[in-house]
């Protein structure tokens, strides 16, 4: 019987896998196994040699079930500890950094304007950047010998001898855009523009692609004080001061009348802009009440009708909050210039929360 709890214990304790312990039990303890049939021999014993080998029997089985329970505990432990071994994690270390694009300036200040002005009901339009020069001018009240239409400052789409469709221009302004929503949704009508126009002039302040925000309100008696009161609230949100003050100069433009060039209180001490105070003027943007002609050449009758326009480059206000310096800088320039006047993707305004992140 020694031997026999020798030869399993030992057995036992040299498996290294589950089926092997499996085998050894079957082998040992199992209906046939070793122990089995010597219990089955006690039937032969005389009732003293049984009174014996019957608990010694019983004895060796727990013993061998107990190290056979042991053993499996152990593997289990030691398949365990090779897992995370190999799974081993450091949570102290810092996280692998990814790089990230940024948002283009442009971008940004494009989706903060159409936030403030969606903000005071305006919605915002699209149109094409190539159209005919009847909706880039001619709708517009600009005059067939408008030095504007003139080929040094606009672009126009090469033609072929003999091609007589309508001449078409890289647009020069968005305005288009709302000839375009006023035949199609009629008034009352309140919307803002923005997208690339293009102008056939390139030095430090101007590039021949730029962008530009337009605004238009129609309706039954709007006047210049609604157009006040909105481009002071856009003014104050953009530049996020609480108050700003305005200074309305007249000026002349074909499609509004009276027209107004906006300028804002501000300073420049140390070479940085504030915005709503010191003794400077910082023209933004122009303005007016939109020609009775343009109403009328869009299809909306100017009897019924009035309202007023406004136009800013966005490049150029981009420039004046995150202090930009060079225009150009904003379309030939490398990914050194996006990770330094880019913005996070998280920076993005939303609606009626002011900027999140
Ligand atoms: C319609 C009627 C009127 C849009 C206007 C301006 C004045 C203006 C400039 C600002 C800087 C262009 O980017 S800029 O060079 N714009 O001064 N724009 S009123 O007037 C409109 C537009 C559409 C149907």
């Amino acid at each position: 019987m020694d031997d026999l709890r020798d030869k399993y214990l030992g057995l036992i304790a040299e498996a290294n896998d589950e089926s092997a312990l499996e085998n050894l039990r079957v082998q040992a303890v199992g209906k046939k196994g070793e122990i089995s049939l010597k219990m089955r021999e006690l039937g032969k014993m005389t009732p003293e040699e049984r009174q014996i080998a019957g608990p010694a029997l019983n004895a060796l089985k727990d013993e061998i079930n107990s190290a056979l329970s042991a053993k499996k505990a152990g593997l289990e432990d030691a398949a365990l500890d090779e897992r995370l071994r190999g799974e081993w994690l450091d949570v102290t270390l810092p996280g692998r950094s990814r790089r990230h694009g940024t948002i283009h300036p442009i971008s940004q200040v494009t989706e903060e304007v159409s936030a403030i002005f969606a903000d005071m009901g305006f919605a915002v339009a699209e149109g094409p950047q190539i159209d005919s020069d009847w909706y880039n001018f001619d709708a517009l009240n600009i005059p067939g010998h408008h030095p504007a239409r003139a080929e040094m400052d606009t672009f126009y789409m090469h033609r072929s001898e003999g091609d007589d469709r309508p001449p078409h221009v890289l647009r020069t302004h968005t305005s288009p855009v709302q000839i375009r929503s006023m035949e199609k949704q009629g008034a009352p009508i309140r919307i803002i523009a923005p997208g690339r126009v293009y102008r056939a002039d390139y030095d430090q302040t101007h590039t021949p692609m730029f962008h530009q925000v337009e605004g238009l309100a129609i309706d039954k008696d709007i006047s210049m004080a609604n157009l006040k009161w909105v481009l002071e609230e856009f003014v104050k949100a953009y530049f996020e001061v609480d108050d700003v003050e305005l200074r309305f100069r007249a000026s002349h433009f074909p499609f509004t009348e009276p027209s107004a060039e906006v300028d804002i209180r501000c300073s420049w001490e140390g070479g940085t802009l504030k915005v709503g105070e010191g003794d400077d003027w910082l023209e933004i943007l122009g303005s007016g009440m939109v020609h009775p002609k343009v109403l009328q050449n869009a299809g909306v009758d100017p009897r019924e009708w009035q309202g007023f326009a406004f136009g800013m480059g966005i490049d150029r206000i981009a420039m004046l909050k995150y202090g930009i310096p060079d225009l150009r800088a904003f379309f030939d320039s490398d990914l050194r210039w996006l990770r330094h006047y880019g913005f996070s993707a998280l920076d993005v305004p939303t609606l009626h929360g002011g900027l999140s992140g």
